[in-house]
């Protein structure tokens, strides 16, 4: 039986993930965890186990997994990618150190950990294009930086310790229930808030520029098929390209005119974020997970916009 602790999880994949585990593996199993309360998620809180808990604080966790009997964490704890430029040694003090703690604490109790990887740990000089699951990485961001570094320390700790060490290199995700937390393709979030409220946008992203992009189901299944794969079977064990779509602002713009068709878009780029955006690729290769765990996403653009549209609809009437 699983018995799992999911770090950061009142973020934008943790505050959904929570509530899919608790569902597959029973409400008690699952211990959701965050550095701090927020308002919002009392579904979460009464459902099954919340506890307070800042990843860089080891004694804690181990505490917690001793108390719950944990036998998989899936770590979501982190700083993204904008603030992480705002804020960078926060982003190399909680997504290093935090990460270390979590490896040290699997590789002690024989504990699995899942922790995500991002398409932030490509870089300027990687192939922009079908970006292959094995190539150059030399980000530009602290972010980035921290999601490479992540990527070959979990890798490490699997082939020296054998410790089960899983991941995906998420694109941007895109979902309804909580707002993304400070990252360069919320855009693609924002969007279909203010296309509800507004029938406009303002995208601090400049039109033309690509990013592979993921609705959220199709992460969470992700995030499950790769737990419960066959771990004989992966070869790229931490971080393994995944990607659902691709697109400009121009494009998911024209998208969400299917449906609403006053809807307009007009840009006023912001400079941090498209340094950011222009660093990373413009759609992934996702062979190697389609080919060692099945990986297999339901969801393309319009669909997503239809999806998105009604369940936004219905959350701001
Ligand atoms: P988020 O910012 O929405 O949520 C992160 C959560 O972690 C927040 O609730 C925050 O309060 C909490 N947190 C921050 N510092 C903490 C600490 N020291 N200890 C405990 N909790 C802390 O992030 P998310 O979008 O849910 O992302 C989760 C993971 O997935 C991250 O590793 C991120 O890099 C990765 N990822 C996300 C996306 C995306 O588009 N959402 C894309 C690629 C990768
Ligand atoms: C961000 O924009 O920082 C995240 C990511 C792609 O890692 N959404």
């Amino acid at each position: 039986m699983r018995k799992i602790l999911v770090t950061g999880a009142l973020g934008q994949i943790g505050s959904e993930l929570v509530m899919l585990l608790r569902e597959k593996y029973g409400n008690e199993n699952v211990v959701a965890t965050n550095r701090s309360k927020k308002e919002g998620h009392d579904e979460l809180y009464n459902s099954g186990p919340f506890e307070l808990l800042d990843i860089r604080d080891k004694e804690k966790t181990v505490e917690l997994v001793e108390k719950y009997e944990i036998n998989t964490i899936i770590n979501l704890a982190a700083i993204l990618s904008a603030v992480g430029e705002a804020r960078p040694q926060d982003c190399w003090d909680i997504n290093m150190n935090g990460l270390y703690n979590m490896l040290e604490i699997a590789r002690e109790k024989e504990i699995m950990l899942f922790t995500p990887s991002s398409i932030a740990a490509f870089g300027p000089s990687t192939p922009k294009e079908k970006t292959p699951q094995d190539t150059i990485q030399r980000p530009s961001t602290m972010y980035g930086v921290t999601k490479v570094a992540g990527e070959i320390l979990c890798d490490y700790y699997y082939q020296r310790f054998g410790t089960d060490t899983r991941g995906v290199r998420f694109p941007g995700l895109i979902s309804y229930e909580t707002l993304p937390g400070g990252g360069t393709t919320d855009y693609a979030v924002h969007i279909y808030y203010e296309a509800i409220k507004n029938k406009k946008y303002t995208s601090f992203i400049a039109p033309g520029t690509k990013m592979d992009m993921m609705y959220m189901p199709d992460a969470l299944e992700a995030i499950v098929d790769l737990m419960e794969a066959d771990g004989d079977k992966l070869v790229h064990r931490n971080a393994f390209n995944i990607t659902a779509m691709s697109f400009t602002p121009e494009e998911i713009a024209a998208s969400i005119k299917k449906f609403i068709p006053e809807f307009e878009i007009d840009y006023e780029v912001d400079p941090v974020r498209q340094a950011i955006a222009d660093s990373w690729p413009d759609s992934l290769d996702d062979t190697c997970a389609r080919e060692e765990w099945g990986f297999n996403p339901k969801y393309d653009l319009d669909k997503m916009t239809e999806d998105m549209l009604n369940k936004l609809r219905e959350k701001l009437k």
